[in-house]
This record gives C-alpha cells, structure tokens and sequence, in this order.
C-alpha cells in the first residue's frame, strides 16, 4: 500500500501538490476525481469534497491534509527536509507562504470575480486592495531569485504555481519578477515531471 492517498484532477490546485510530491520523491497512489462524482472516500476524508485532499497513512492511523499550502509544507516535514527552510530562512518562507495562501489568493480570486475593494475599506481587508498585494510580492521577487533568496524551499511550489497560474489564466499582471520566477521553476526536473502526469 503507497504511503499516501491523493485525490486528484490535473485542472485544479490538485496540480501543485503533485508538483510538491514529485520534488518530495513520494509516488502516491492517485485517484482521478470527476467533478460531477466525486469518490465517497473523498467526501469520508474532505466534507468539503475539495482538491487536493491527502490522506497520510502513517502506522496504524491515517493523516488528511487539505489545503494546498499545507499540503505543500506537510510534505516538506514528513518526505523532504532539505525542502524546509534552514533558521535564517524560516521568516521569508512563513511569510510567503502564508502570504499567497491568504492575501494573495483572496485579492486574486476576488479581483477575478469582479470585485474590488472600496477605497475607504482597504484598511479592514487582510490584503489591502489588489495592487498593492500585486507589489508587495513582485517587490520581494525582484529582490531574491526564490522566498527564501538563493535555495528553492517547498514554499516556492505554492508561491510559483500561485504565481505561474496567475500569469497563465491572466489572473495577475505580467511583471519582469514573475515571469523570470516563473521560467527558473519551470526548469526543474520534479515541475516538469509533474507537468508529464498532468498531460496522461
Ligand atoms: N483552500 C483550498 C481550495 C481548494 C479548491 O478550491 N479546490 C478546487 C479546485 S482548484 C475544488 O476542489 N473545487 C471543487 C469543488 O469545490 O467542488 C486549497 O487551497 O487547497
């Protein structure tokens, strides 16, 4: 039995986790969710019936991680330490991480749906208003070729499929940071690899 059971569809966020399996080196024992008939196991270990959902089966008890971000760093913790961010590394990856988990995501979901924030209400939204969330990371990605500067962590799988998603459905600006960001992910071999799958 694969250590771990991943719900999966290659058109969903589903995708960046099995980026995050690959650069852990886990085969998991996949299954292909249909939208319109989602597996009972899935909705037993996700209610909310969303991918990515894993279940970890660890001993004699089983693990369910959900949400992508989380998906990303339990993997990292369990599988991969070389992915986790050594001390000194710790803050810029906490920080992006949850950043594009939290801001980011919610600034681009909803400036995709149509909404924006009022001027006069940016100061109660988690992520100000839409540009400035934009700035703030392509600041930091002008400044340092990965969230935590030189070393690849797992945080730029979330951060660069956030990134890279934004950039292919039109959902972020194009900007010099994201774009070169975006090609030096793509060149390694675990991205690639998980792009192959995507395509079966
Ligand atoms: N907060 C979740 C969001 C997951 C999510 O919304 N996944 C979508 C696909 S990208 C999904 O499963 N949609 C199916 C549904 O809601 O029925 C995460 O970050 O993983």
């Amino acid at each position: 039995m694969a250590k771990y059971t991943f719900f999966h569809n290659p058109m969903s966020r589903a995708q960046i986790a099995s980026w995050a399996f690959h650069e852990a080196g886990v085969e998991p024992e996949i299954i292909h969710v249909e939208w319109e008939d989602k597996p009972a196991a899935l909705l037993e270990a996700n209610p909310m019936g969303k991918l990515p959902t894993i279940v970890h089966h660890h001993s004699d008890h089983d693990h369910v991680v959900t949400e992508t971000a989380a998906v990303c760093h339990y993997l990292a913790e369990m599988e991969a330490p070389d992915l986790l961010p050594r001390a000194e590394e710790k803050a810029a990856y906490f920080r992006w991480l949850f950043f594009a988990a939290g801001p980011m995501e919610a600034a681009v979901t909803n400036r995709a749906m149509g909404w924006d924030v009022p001027p006069e209400r940016t100061m109660m939204m988690g992520y100000g208003d839409y540009d400035r969330t934009i700035d703030a990371l392509d600041d930091w990605l002008t400044a340092h070729p990965h969230v935590c500067g030189e070393r690849f962590t797992m945080a730029d799988v979330y951060v660069g499929s956030q990134v890279g998603w934004g950039l292919r459905f039109e959902t972020i600006p194009q900007r010099d940071s994201f774009a070169a960001y975006e090609r030096r992910l793509a060149e390694r071999p675990a991205y690639r690899a998980s792009m192959d799958g995507a395509q079966d």
